[in-house]
């Protein structure tokens, strides 16, 4: 009997404790979690010093690396990285071609999407590892249990009932196990959370979104503070959503109908990027699943998280804030460039700079012109025209295509 109440007793102090437990084991995470996001910086480290130049390879999405899964973090940073070192030549920027399935939904799908970013492997474990596991052997657990009840202890089957009140062992064993089960969860489920919401380096690139009815504003303000606007693309046969937007397809580059959008955000891989949010009428929310990304964008508020993209490629999302009559038809594509390509890209960009520096007047005309070198040579350019150089090597060929500014 006094046993039985110290039990009782006992158990109720575990359940009182259980949470305590967990909040309590949360920080071992750290030193225990499969992957970290600061793992996967410091993984481009290296790679970004020893990287050939290798940017056209490594930035086309039809390429088999890309369409499948990266196994590992660490390898992702490294071949998105091998193109760091190329130098941006203005002109040389072209829209790029989404990879089909990968970075937007897919017909029957019901998984999560195939993840880019070192925190969506993180969740996409903690989802598939522990979570679907443990959920699955809890149901299938409590529903045998309920199934025996109703055959084996039915009036018919039992006809007379036993007395019992107490089991202590089972009392104990009943505590315990949820407290288990909850340290279980909690550990990752916590340290993904202050992972996510960890404050980007100073030196990352910052992006500001801005969420309007109903479309996407996307500035630059590392690069010159210049402004995107981002709007969905029309449906061909259907009544005109954006007027003086082209019909979807009608570019070669085009995704999917309702995900793509005129300008897309352009942003660099292999790098922590600062992205801001904030509304400019009424809540939206950035969200592009196969990032792990989704943050709110609320007026007269800026709220921060940092993304990092390990692959080049097209992704795709939505706003998911319900904010108005067009709430479906704002789209969000990011296209993730390596960073050389990316630098290309900015100097397309009216008022576009790289590093800060002002855009030299004639950058784009002396890339293609050796004739106008000196010009560029005179100007403070971050990366140095090729042409300005004087010396043509295989890397430094001065751009054949025309500038598309
Ligand atoms: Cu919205």
């Amino acid at each position: 009997m006094t046993l039985g109440i110290t039990a009782r007793a006992v158990s109720k102090g575990l359940k009182a404790v259980g949470p305590a437990l967990a909040l309590f084991f949360a920080p071992f995470a750290l030193l225990s979690s499969p992957i970290t996001a600061s793992q996967a910086f410091a993984a481009t480290a290296p790679a970004t010093e020893a990287a050939p130049a290798a940017a056209p390879v490594a930035a086309d999405p039809a390429t088999k690396e890309n369409a499948v899964r990266a196994p590992d973090v660490a390898g992702n940073a490294a071949t998105v990285t091998t193109a760091e070192n190329a130098k941006p030549q203005a002109g040389s920027y072209r829209r790029m071609k989404p990879t089909p399935g990968i970075g937007m939904p897919v017909d029957g799908g019901w998984t999560i999407q195939p993840q880019f970013s070192p925190l969506g492997h993180y969740a996409e474990w903690f989802h598939n590892t522990i979570l679907m596991p443990l959920i699955t052997v809890i149901t299938v657990f409590v529903a045998g249990l309920l199934l025996w009840v109703i055959l084996r202890f039915n009036h018919r089957s039992n006809p007379v009932a036993s007395r019992t009140s107490h089991n202590t062992f089972i009392e104990v064993v009943w505590t315990l196990l949820p407290v288990l089960i909850l340290v279980c969860i909690a550990v990752p489920s916590i340290d993904l959370l202050a992972k996510q919401f960890k404050p980007a380096p100073k030196t990352a690139l910052t992006i500001k979104v801005t969420g309007n009815q109903w479309f996407w504003t996307y500035k630059y303000p590392d690069n010159g503070g210049f402004e995107v606007t981002s709007y969905m693309l029309n449906l061909p046969g259907q009544p005109i959503v954006n007027n003086g937007v082209r019909e979807v397809g009608s570019d070669p580059s085009d995704g999917p109908a309702h995900l793509e959008v005129d300008n897309r955000l352009v942003l660099p891989v292999g790098e922590p990027i600062r992205l801001q949010t904030t509304g400019a009428d009424v809540i939206h929310s950035f969200a592009v699943p196969s990032l792990w990304f989704k943050l709110d964008a609320v007026p007269g508020r800026i709220n921060e998280k940092v993304l990092f993209i390990e692959k080049p490629g097209v992704y795709y999302g939505q706003c998911s804030e319900l904010c108005g009559a067009k709430h479906g038809y704002m789209p969000i594509a990011v296209e993730a460039l390596p960073r050389a390509q990316y630098d290309a890209w900015v100097l397309t960009q009216s008022g576009g700079v790289i590093d800060g520096q002002k855009k030299p007047a004639a950058v784009t005309e002396a890339a293609a012109t050796p004739a106008a070198a000196p010009a560029a040579a005179g100007a403070p350019a971050a990366a140095p025209s090729p042409a300005a150089s004087g010396s043509v090597t295989p890397e430094s060929k001065p751009s054949p295509q025309p500038s598309s500014n």
